[in-house]
């Protein structure tokens, strides 16, 4: 017999079919059992009579994430036993027969028992099936599918990046080396050259893919290895075609979220936010006076905002312009990477922007510097060595448009859009300086 997928059993009432999956929870009452089967598409009561005598002996062994397969009958549950809200809430699994495909040994836990996060990440391959974090991933799916499809349909080409790289483009200390080469390499902290030289070849392109950074800390939002989504697109009139792009691309992520995902966001017990035409745009000085007005701590003179100035734009944003996304633009020369396009009114400051969503920012974006020689002058003044990027520096000698583009963690926008306080969560396995899998210190 063809196998059913539990969601479809609804469409099945008084038939004989065939389904399988991981038990779930157990039951005794009395002589009959009940057993609730998880497969892929969801879950369903199932209930074993003393009459089916084979299948009842089979069903008394049968313990938590037994893998099995079953032949029975979909039948009506009586009016007074239905449940709503259950995907299966009308219809009740009468089991006639039951093959164990695979057993399992004594569980350490319930698959769904709310542990601490050192023991939730100790046991990930099991307690990655949980309802929770099966909701986290599938959302997570989604907000790639999206970005896949919205970036192709606008024209843009995916690109497949190397991780191994030569010198780190983000500068910073936060760079891991690799000794196995003549001379030392690194891991890419992004994709950010070969996106740019990739706008000579397709104008726009976009990338999905894993980056490192060695951040020194362990944070509720940093990891050391993460998915940055990034795209680049040529012939822009400035960074604001880059925000707008990001802006259209979120419409579309949250409308696709209430078509696809309401179900897991309620298992959550997260909201999906609407995102407004146009995002609240602010530069870093603006910010920063309207920040210190309201707080009586002055913060103007500062090159960056701090996290707990993030955390205030994005109440302020909430509360009084009604946006749970805002821009901060123009941040200070001093503080962007060598590649950032100066303010033409002032070139102390970039044309860079921030997105901060629900208390953490999300994306870095700007325009580039697409002139050879300023490109160079700016890699002078950083007191980095031209020469060191010559490889690079190839796309601009000849011939690159004004182009700009942005990068976008996965993990931070998963954990905020779905309420998730540790971005680690959002992470299927996380890897930060104290664990990779395992405690290192164990
Ligand atoms: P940036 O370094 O700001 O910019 O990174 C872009 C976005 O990546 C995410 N992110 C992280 N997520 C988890 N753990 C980390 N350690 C971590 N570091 C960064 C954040 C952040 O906003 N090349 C530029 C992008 C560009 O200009 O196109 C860059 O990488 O969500």
């Amino acid at each position: 017999m063809n196998r059913t997928y539990i969601k479809d059993l609804k469409s099945n009432v008084g038939q004989s079919v065939s389904i399988s999956g991981w038990v779930d929870v157990r039951r005794d009452h009395g002589k009959l059992i009940f057993i609730d089967l998880r497969d892929m598409s969801g879950k369903v009561q199932m209930v074993i009579l003393p009459n089916h005598t084979e299948a009842h002996i089979v069903a008394k062994d049968l313990r938590g994430e037994w893998v099995i397969r079953v032949n029975g009958k979909v039948n009506e549950r009586p009016a007074k036993m239905v449940n709503k809200d259950e995907l299966n809430g009308a219809i009740e699994f009468e089991v006639l027969s039951i093959e164990v495909l695979s057993s399992a040994k004594e569980l350490p836990f319930a698959v769904n028992e709310n542990v601490n996060i050192d023991t939730y990440l100790d046991h990930l391959p099991f307690t990655l099936r949980g309802t929770r974090p099966s909701s986290i991933f599938k959302v997570q799916a989604g907000i790639v599918k999206t970005f896949r499809d919205f970036f192709t349909s606008q024209g843009f080409t995916e690109i497949q990046v190397p991780k191994l790289i030569g010198d780190d483009a983000e500068g910073g200390a936060n760079s891991f080396d690799v000794t196995y080469f003549k001379h030392t390499a690194h891991l890419a902290q992004s994709p950010q050259l070969y996106k740019q030289i990739m706008v000579g070849v397709f104008e726009r392109v976009f990338a999905i893919g894993n980056v490192y950074r060695a951040e020194k800390h362990s944070t509720t939002r940093h990891l050391n290895e993460y998915t940055s989504m990034d795209i680049e697109m040529g012939f822009i009139k400035d960074h604001e075609d880059v925000m707008d792009i990001e802006t259209e691309f979120l419409r579309k992520l949250s409308n696709d979220l209430k078509d696809s995902y309401v179900d897991e966001f309620k298992i959550l017990s997260a909201t999906i936010p609407d995102v407004p035409v146009k995002i609240p745009r602010l530069s870093l000085r603006e910010a920063q006076i309207l920040i210190s007005k309201e707080t009586g701590k002055d913060c103007t003179q500062e090159p960056d905002l701090e996290p707990e100035h993030e955390r205030w734009l994005c109440n302020y944003a909430h509360e009084k312009l009604d946006s749970d996304f805002i821009f901060i633009t123009n941040f200070p020369t001093a503080k962007r990477p060598f590649y950032t396009y100066r303010d033409e009114k002032d070139a102390t400051y970039t044309k860079g922007f921030d997105l901060l969503f629900r208390g953490v920012e999300i994306t870095t974006g700007a325009q580039r510097i697409h002139n050879y020689d300023d490109l160079i002058a700016s890699m002078k003044e950083k007191k980095l060595n031209p020469e060191k990027f010559s490889y690079y520096l190839q796309a601009f000698k000849y011939g690159l448009p004004p182009h700009g583009g942005f990068g976008l963690g996965l993990e931070r926008l998963t954990a905020k859009l779905l309420g998730i306080d540790n971005v680690k969560e959002a992470t299927l396995f996380p890897r930060d300086i104290n664990r990779i899998d395992t405690l290192l210190s164990k």
